[in-house]
């Protein structure tokens, strides 16, 4: 038996919220909102502190910069800068695939590390830091530039790494690049975004010159990371159209796409939400435009194509519109046999920046509804990108705690969960079908034509899966599935 969706009220809000002392109550009630006809006081409060004591899924300053803008950039060697476990733990997980022979030209699958002790925070790290650079060289003399990334005890004490990073550079003719994305800056991964597209404006971008001449079909993929193939899928697209896609930032990337994309002619942005900054600058300084598009599920690739080609000639326009004439067949097959299996199945999400609302077209394109979605880090620029998306009734709950989340969930029986590391084995556990939203699980790609198809597939694998009716705790005659 099925569980009954309801949708979502203020009630519902309030009743879950009323387990906080008045004050936390106060303070979440303006993060989250019920979308109603008219939608008049449809905004939440975002991008602020999460309420001490309350359990948040964010990250921090250093997974920002680290794991998300720079960890891709595959032939250079990126330091985690402070103890291990900040390295440890950000090690291999975003599935952020890269191509390359390891240790000549792709370091992405390392870990590096200075291994900070009582000893470095004492007496100042700085000293290590530089043998570390000279061991970078030594052992993989084909390095192309080395990012050194702040862990917290580095800003504490004052360790001076941009004049190491300066000082080194000389010494191994090598760009050292300091990352000043201390976790404790910020009150998320978002001003990690930030401080990692400064640094790349500061002393990457424009720093080399590419000899060829710039065409007029050159373009730059702007945040698109690659994860489990993403950008792979997203490039074809755009190779079809007749485009040269010259950088990509930073999925499967180089140092040099870094130095050299001030060089194209137009900056398509996937992740507005972790480089729109260095694409503003770009628009300003070399008056490079940018624009928006999203490659989830054939609607929204269809609207893009076209958007995109509408910067260009009519050549591109006829080799897009050729594109799409090519895929959709292709792609109502795919909505052809999973659709009838997913009509009218709810979805509630919640992911980091982008995802929550730039996959709602491809569940639509499923026949699936998303009811619920938030952000862990988004900003008021993304909630008012979110809320026309939304129907009515549904709830946009903005760095939702594990408590609240559970709570939604509990109360609205959606059919599937697509969200994180963190929230997985809660609804698994519920006996809830569900989807990791960052990694793809250890599937993908889901961007682009490639990617719709596996997604389609992911879905309707997950919630056609007998398992979670299986799940029996031994103490309980009923299923999981039946008491949920
Ligand atoms: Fe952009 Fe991302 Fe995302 Fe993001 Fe992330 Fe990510 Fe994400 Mo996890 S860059 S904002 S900081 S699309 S790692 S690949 S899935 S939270 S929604």
């Amino acid at each position: 038996e099925t569980p009954k969706y309801t949708p979502a009220t203020p009630e519902m809000v309030d009743e879950v919220l009323s387990a906080y002392p008045d004050r936390a109550k106060k303070m979440r009630a303006k993060h989250i909102t019920v979308k109603t006809e008219g939608c008049a006081s449809c905004s939440v409060k975002s991008n602020s502190k999460t309420v001490p004591g309350l359990m948040t899924a964010r990250g921090c300053a250093y997974a920002g910069a680290k794991g998300v803008v720079f960890g891709p950039v595959k032939d250079m060697v990126h330091i985690s800068h402070g103890p291990v476990g900040c390295g440890y733990y950000s090690w291999g997980n975003r599935r952020n695939l890269a191509e390359g022979e390891l240790g000549v030209n792709n370091f992405v699958p390392f870990q590096f590390t200075s291994d900070f002790s009582e000893n470095d925070i004492v007496y100042g790290g700085d000293k290590k830091l530089e043998q570390i650079c000279r061991e970078v060289k030594e052992l993989f003399p084909t390095v192309k530039g080395i990012s050194v990334m702040s862990e917290c005890p580095v800003g504490l004490i004052g360790d001076d790494i941009e004049s190491v990073s300066k000082k080194m550079s000389k010494e191994l003719d090598l760009p050292i690049v300091p990352v000043r994305c201390e976790g404790f800056r910020g009150i998320s991964q978002s001003l990690g975004h930030h401080i990692a597209n400064d640094a790349v404006r500061d002393h990457l971008l424009g720093k080399k010159e590419r000899e060829e001449e710039v065409g007029p079909y050159d373009v730059s993929l702007i945040g698109d990371y690659n994860i489990g193939g993403d950008a792979w899928a997203s490039i074809k697209i755009l190779e079809e159209m007749g485009l040269r896609v010259r950088n990509v930032w930073t999925g499967d990337s180089t140092i040099e796409m870094l130095q050299t994309a001030h060089q194209v002619k137009l900056n398509l942005i996937h992740c507005y939400r972790s480089m729109n900054y260095i694409c503003k600058h770009m628009e300003e300084t070399y008056g490079i435009p940018h624009m928006e598009f999203n490659f989830f599920g054939p609607t929204k690739i269809k609207q893009s194509i076209r958007a995109i080609a509408a910067h260009f000639d009519d050549y591109i326009k006829e080799k897009g519109e050729a594109v799409i004439a090519k895929y959709e067949p292709m792609m109502q097959a795919v909505i052809d046999k999973y659709r009838p299996r997913l009509e009218g199945k709810k979805v509630m999400l919640y992911v980091g920046g982008l995802r929550p609302r730039h996959v709602i077209g491809a569940y639509e394109d499923l026949g699936m509804e998303v009811v619920g979605t938030g952000y862990e880090f988004a900003h008021k620029d993304d909630y008012d990108r979110t809320m026309p998306m939304m129907g009515d009734n549904t709830v946009i709950y903005d760095d939702v705690t594990a408590y609240e989340l559970e709570e939604f969930v509990n109360r609205m029986k959606p059919d599937l969960i697509g969200s994180g590391v963190k929230e997985k084995y809660v609804f698994e556990k519920m006996g809830y079908p569900f989807r990791q939203m960052h990694s793809w699980d250890y599937s993908g790609p889901y961007h682009a034509y490639d990617g719709f198809p596996i997604f389609a597939r992911d879905m309707d694998i997950a919630l056609s899966s007998p398992t979670w009716g299986l799940a029996k705790a031994p103490w309980k005659k009923e299923t999981v599935k039946e008491v949920r």
